[in-house]
């Protein structure tokens, strides 16, 4: 069910060569992304007592696609200085309050902005931490994350409770793609070559995990987005 702390994080990955990427598995043919596990069991229990926290002030709710007005399967909240939000009407965009009760989002836990200053390599905090909750059966089609104005900065994804099954191509819709299991505490950073690559979740494994099963007893998985939005 867990992966052992001691295998490789990814046997098809071969080994970066320079400063924090060391620790990082690159993946054959996605330059720029890179995959490791991040967070022990332990920082995964006061990430999830975190993200718990904000979703009692910032609960989540069900985004909707721009024009069509159709519900995601994944729900959705934020915390730091800008959330993404969508619905039918405003479509996709960054904004400082709560679509639901207007208020401004929670700042962003200290675990979670440790992970952006020890690995992202940019010299500004991230300024959104979207947070994505898939129960069993939610899924996220293929899409570009292209709402942000800085594409310098790298995206960071933080992956807790159940695995999931994750697709990534390239630049353009239509190319191939390939994919990873992405498990409880693993982050994945999109930089570079792969800021704009094509990417969604096919599926998630549920019972995977025990670690929020006090939180959603059916099981699921919660990913934390990492952005830059504006330029510093
Ligand atoms: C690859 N979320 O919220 S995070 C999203 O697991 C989103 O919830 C997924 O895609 C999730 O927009 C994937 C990993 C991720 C994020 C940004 C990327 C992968 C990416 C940008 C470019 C390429
Ligand atoms: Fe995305």
């Amino acid at each position: 069910m867990r992966r052992p702390r001691s295998s490789a994080p990814c046997s098809s990955g071969r080994i970066a060569t320079a400063g924090m990427t060391d620790l990082f598995v690159r993946e054959p043919g996605l330059p720029g992304l890179l995959h490791r596990p991040y967070w022990s069991a332990e920082e995964q229990r006061t990430a999830v007592t975190a993200v718990r926290a904000v979703t009692e002030d910032a609960p989540f709710y069900q985004p909707t696609m721009p024009r069509t007005g159709r519900p995601f399967s994944v729900r959705m909240t934020n915390c730091g200085a800008l959330g993404w939000v969508s619905d039918r009407n405003g479509g996709y965009r960054y904004q400082p309050t709560h679509p639901v009760t207007g208020l401004p989002w929670p700042p962003i836990p200290d675990i979670i902005l440790a992970v952006w200053a020890a690995v992202a390599g940019y010299p500004h905090p991230p300024e959104a931490c979207l947070v994505n909750h898939y129960a069993p059966g939610a899924k996220l089609g293929l899409h570009q994350d292209a709402d942000e104005q800085d594409f310098d900065a790298p995206v960071l994804s933080l992956s807790l409770g159940d695995d999931c099954r994750f697709r990534v191509g390239g630049t353009a819709r239509g190319g191939a793609t390939r994919t990873l299991r992405l498990m409880s505490g693993d982050v994945v950073m999109l930089g570079g070559a792969s800021r704009l690559a094509f990417h969604g979740v096919d599926r998630i494994y549920p019972g995977t995990s025990t670690l929020l099963r006090d939180w959603f007893p059916a099981g699921g998985r919660i990913n934390l987005t990492l952005r830059r939005v504006t330029k510093p």
